[in-house]
């Protein structure tokens, strides 16, 4: 049964960032209802209520993974290590976007699966054999009649999008070898209640997977997790090696002690989620005051990165321009925009970092490390970053 512990109220589409035109038809925006539940069966935390998918992956996704040079090291690591480990004949990604991850492939041994055409277009463009599709069974059928079976299938941020998991899980066993490897990444809901990180939460991330959840769902699909490893990549991930029922891969130590860390830190108990939603009523409690202190005292303060993330941080807290001037992003095809629902314009880092600001907020906080590395001139003149996770507060 399916308890609700979170509700963030109204929001718009993470991914609807709107040009100059629609800004002026601000009716005309999508919202819906953001709340959150755990099913008491399958320890499964999920969305209360989906998006249609045809509304969010569209031929303008705006979100570009090459974007952050953390991500483009990591599946480069990963793509290594899985080539080294299973030796696939041939991949298949789900979920390619513009070519992160199999651009670390020869292009004969690997296709591409990616529903927004605008990112089909790149890989195609690159050379890549891309279906620009939805990831289900009749593509599956129509792919094993292309290349018969795949040995590894590859998914990143991708598998916790995709409201059908039944489908999704029965059309990776229709492609998959008999001694093939699935790998998963997704954001961690043990990362989530550790960091206070609700911003994992919008239209996009259905799921919030963990390996108890994870290992319920896919066996009606004949498939088990024999491996996992946490990672650090999007705020948390663990990434899932995930096999047929009946094939040769053992069980192996570090998932029997994630495996035991989740029992640890009752993963499968709604008491968990309830104190997480207490935590996040404070988390929105405190950075509202941080930013309204700041304003007193005429800070400039602006957010660095317009990640689907803030879009929920933002909505939640009611964070507009009443705090912040502009959102700086690399992305050029978010620059010139307005964020979902509170409607900040978006400006390049050329344009928008410079001395005026005071204080930027950690939109992006999942890329600390990188973006706190690159800015050194910033902090050493005295520039601030604010973050929500794990708690409100000035680094
Ligand atoms: O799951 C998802 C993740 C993988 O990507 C998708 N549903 C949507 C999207 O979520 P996100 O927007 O929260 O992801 P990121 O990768 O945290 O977005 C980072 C944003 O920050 C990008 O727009 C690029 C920008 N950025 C920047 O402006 N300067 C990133 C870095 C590292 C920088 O230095």
């Amino acid at each position: 049964m399916k308890k609700k512990f979170l509700d963030l109220g109204t929001h718009p589409l993470a991914n609807a960032f709107l040009s100059k035109k629609e800004i002026k038809h601000p009716k005309r925006e999508y919202f819906y209802k953001l709340s959150v539940g755990f099913d008491t069966k399958s320890y499964l935390v999920s969305l209360m209520r989906t998006v249609n998918p045809k509304k969010q992956y569209t031929d303008k996704y705006a979100h570009r993974a090459s974007q952050s040079m953390t991500m483009k090291h990591s599946f480069k690591n990963i793509a290594n290590i899985l080539k080294k480990r299973f030796k696939p004949r041939i991949s298949l990604e789900i979920g390619s976007n513009d070519g992160v991850f199999i651009q670390n492939f020869k292009k004969k041994k690997i296709i591409a699966v990616e529903p927004c055409a605008n990112l089909a277009r790149i890989t195609k463009k690159r050379g890549f054999k891309t279906y620009a599709k939805f990831w289900t069974k009749m593509l599956a059928k129509r792919i094993s009649k292309f290349c018969k079976k795949v040995d590894l299938i590859f998914s990143a941020n991708t598998i916790s999008h995709i409201p059908d998991y039944k489908e999704t899980f029965d059309a990776i066993d229709i492609l998959l070898s008999n001694n093939g490897v699935l790998v998963v990444e997704d954001p961690y809901v043990g990362s989530v209640l550790k960091l206070n990180s609700y911003d994992q939460f919008y239209d996009e991330h259905v799921y919030v997977f963990s390996l108890m959840a994870i290992s319920n769902i896919i066996k009606s699909s004949g498939l088990r997790i024999f491996d996992a490893e946490e990672i650090s990549t999007h705020g948390g991930s663990m990434r899932y090696y995930i096999c047929k029922e009946q094939s040769k891969f053992k069980l192996t130590k570090r998932f029997n002690i994630l495996y035991k860390k989740e029992i640890k830190y009752e993963i499968d108990k709604f008491s968990t989620y309830n104190s997480f939603s207490k935590r996040i009523k404070k988390s929105k409690k405190d950075l509202v005051n941080l930013f309204k202190n700041l304003k007193r005292k005429n800070k400039k303060i602006i957010s660095y990165g317009a990640t689907y993330k803030s879009t929920t941080v933002f909505n939640y807290c009611n964070i507009g321009k009443n705090f912040l001037d502009y959102v700086i992003d690399t992305t050029p095809n978010k620059q010139g925009k307005f964020t979902p629902g509170k409607h900040v314009p978006i400006i390049s880092p050329e344009k928008g970092f410079n001395i005026t600001v005071d204080y930027a907020f950690l939109g992006a906080w999942n890329f600390k490390k990188e973006i706190m590395s690159k800015e050194k001139n910033f902090i050493k003149r005295g520039g601030k970053f604010i973050t929500h996770v794990p708690k409100a507060r000035i680094i």
